[in-house]
């Protein structure tokens, strides 16, 4: 027999700066979400004034991008670049090195950067990058046909995603009728969260079940192995779960590695342009 899921805690985001000129609300990685192995960051990002993130580097991790409305530009120091457009998926395994710029398009945009850890064994592979436009994105719908879902990673209603992941991880871009149920088996003990973006939404079963308000990270419970959400209101929302790494964390802004040293030699490998940083110095982004 299946457990349910409940809430453990449940957090409001408020929009705060970040990059040069842009605005984002942070779920994962903000005061009150830390720790949520494999997870470290993850920010619903729009921008209406061109505002981005120009050149930055990154380190020892995954970022997956996720547009939902308007087109963002990307382009590596490696001659990677191009669009992302309303729900086209770009799942970036930074590895051992990579810089780039990310710029909204003119007419800005909307959409979700998720931040996952790797494990020390892959920290320092070469950069790869799965990309998905939306048409390519596995999609599936419950049996009465109240809730859709893209799989972006994972397997929903027996529909596996398209993109390979390094541990295991589930996310889903989950929309529900008002009044229609969405069920979702998530193993004991892993980290798992939805993330609400528009309608209110009861999170649990029965008397266990709590509300959340669009812009919340509702954090799962180990216990239990299934998810279940009803909608209060037409609702659209993202599940995000994963096996924990447990391995040490040591992290300095944009390069996330297990130790103190390992970060000095990512300073030292990017101001140098060595191990994965080659002409890193020479670089400049035409976005
Ligand atoms: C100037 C600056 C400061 C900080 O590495 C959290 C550049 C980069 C950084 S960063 N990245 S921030 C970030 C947040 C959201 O700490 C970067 C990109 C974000 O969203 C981009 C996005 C979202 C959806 C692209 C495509 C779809
Ligand atoms: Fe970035």
């Amino acid at each position: 027999m299946s457990v349910y899921k409940t809430v453990t805690k449940a957090v409001l985001s408020i929009e705060q700066d970040e990059g040069v000129g842009a605005r984002v609300r942070r779920s994962i990685g903000s005061g009150s979400l830390r720790n949520l192995d494999p997870f470290l960051m993850l920010d619903e990002f729009k921008s209406t004034n061109g505002a981005g993130f120009p050149n930055h580097p990154h380190r020892g991790f995954e970022t997956v991008s996720y547009m939902l409305n308007g087109k963002m530009q990307h382009e590596d120091f490696a001659g990677h670049k191009g669009t992302i457009g309303p729900g086209d998926l770009q799942w970036m395994t930074a590895g051992r090195g990579i810089l780039h710029s990310e710029m909204p398009a003119s007419d800005g945009g909307h959409g979700l950067q998720l931040w996952v850890n790797l494990p020390a064994k892959d920290k320092m592979m070469p950069p790869r990058y799965q990309e998905l436009l939306d048409k390519e994105v596995p999609r599936v719908t419950s049996e009465d046909g109240g809730a859709t879902v893209k799989v972006i990673a994972g397997k929903s209603y027996g529909v596996d995603a398209a993109v390979r992941t390094h541990t295991p991880i589930v996310y889903l871009d989950v929309r529900v009728q008002k009044d229609k149920v969405f069920e979702q088996e998530i193993p004991e003990n892993w980290t798992s969260f939805i993330y609400t973006l528009s309608g209110d939404v009861a999170v649990g079963d029965g008397d266990k079940a709590r509300v959340v308000e669009p812009h919340t990270t509702a954090v799962l419970s180990g216990e239990g192995d299934k998810l279940i959400v009803r909608a209060v209101e037409d609702a659209h929302f993202v599940v995000i779960g994963g096996q924990k790494i447990n391995e040490p964390i040591y992290q300095h802004g944009p390069f996330v590695m297990n130790t103190r040293e390992e970060i000095m030699q990512a300073f030292l490998d990017f101001q140098m342009g060595q191990n994965g940083f080659e002409g890193a110095h020479e670089w400049k982004s035409t976005i």
